[in-house]
This record gives structure tokens, sequence and C-alpha cells, in this order.
């Protein structure tokens, strides 16, 4: 995983779109935005993934695979929905198994910051936080979700800002 500031240019977003020089933004940043981040090992997959399910009280798991193959019919659409910005309900949680991908989260000063992810990744992105998703050049990202009951991914896409867990989520990270 690596995270720096987006560079809001217009072209194909699945390129870096990384600033010259960059600008890193560490974990302890994306922290204050509410993203949690593990690296897991690649020796017991399973057992840690199972660990923090069990910490975490995520009961569930499915899996998918972004690419033209892996959605078929659905990719053009599931891409470009992906890829609106967008925030959920309930948190995003992503291990990422194969592949590689670009998750761009809003951060408490309504700037993109673009977070890279590979096979070892997992990601939780808080309720309400304004984000999106894009495959990069590779045009290939497998990955489990983790969820607590039911699924609550429907994306609203921006503005919802009077939406209550997108209020919850700013007071949660002291924006009010
Ligand atoms: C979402 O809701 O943003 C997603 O599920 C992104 C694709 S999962 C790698
Ligand atoms: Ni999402």
């Amino acid at each position: 995983m690596r995270a720096y500031l987006y560079d809001n240019l217009e072209n194909d977003c699945r390129e870096p779109h990384e600033l010259s020089p960059s600008v890193p933004v560490s974990v302890e940043e994306l922290e204050a935005s509410g993203v949690l981040y593990w690296k897991l090992k690649d020796d017991d997959f399973e057992q840690q993934i199972d660990r923090i399910c069990e910490e975490r009280n995520y009961k569930n798991r499915d899996q998918i695979t972004v690419s033209k193959e892996g959605l078929g019919a659905l990719f053009d659409s599931k891409i470009k929905s992906f890829f609106a910005e967008h925030l959920h309900e309930d948190e995003e949680i992503r291990a990422i198994l194969e592949g590689t991908g670009y998750f761009d989260i809003r951060d408490k000063n309504d700037r993109w910051v673009r977070i890279k992810v590979e096979a070892g990744d997992l990601i939780v992105l808080p309720a309400g936080i304004y984000h999106r998703f894009t495959l990069d050049t590779n045009n290939y990202l497998k990955a489990m979700r983790l969820f607590k009951e039911d699924p609550l991914w429907t994306p609203l896409n921006r503005p919802c800002d009077e939406n209550p867990h997108r209020k919850a989520y700013l007071q949660s990270i002291s924006v009010v």
C-alpha cells in the first residue's frame, strides 16, 4: 500500500495520477480520516483475516474479481459506478488477494488521496467517507469483501451530505 495526493488531472483514471514531486500520505494521516490498514503476510493469510473478522465482528465474506472476465457484461457499468464519488452506510472492507488497484478517498480538506493497493493489503473505509475505486492499467484485481450482517454496499453518490452516516463520519473525525 502506498498513498499520495491525487493530481486531479483529467487523463485516464487508471494512470497513477501522482503529483511531481509526489506528496505522500502516511498511514497515520489515513487513520485521521478513519481509514484502517493492515498488511497481511502471505504465509497465513486466511488466519489473519479470520482474526481481524473476529476482533471486528465481520461475520460474512465473499469475493469479487474486478476484471473484464470476472464481471462479464457488467464490467463497464460496474467500473463506472465504482469510480463515481460515493459513500456507503457501512464500512467498505477489502482484502486484496491478487492484482492491484486504487482506492481514492477524500481527506479532511476534501482533497483526493490515492491509495494504491496490492495483494496482502486489507483496507477498511469507514461508513460515510466519500471515495471511489478504479483498476490500474493492469486491469485486474481480486478482493475479498468482508461485512457484518448483510452487505450494505449500495453506493450513494455525492452529494449526500445530509445522510446520517455522513454526519456521524464527520463527527468521528472531528469535522463539523
Ligand atoms: C465500492 O463499493 O467502491 C467497491 O466495491 C469497489 C470495488 S471492490 C475492489
Ligand atoms: Ni464504495
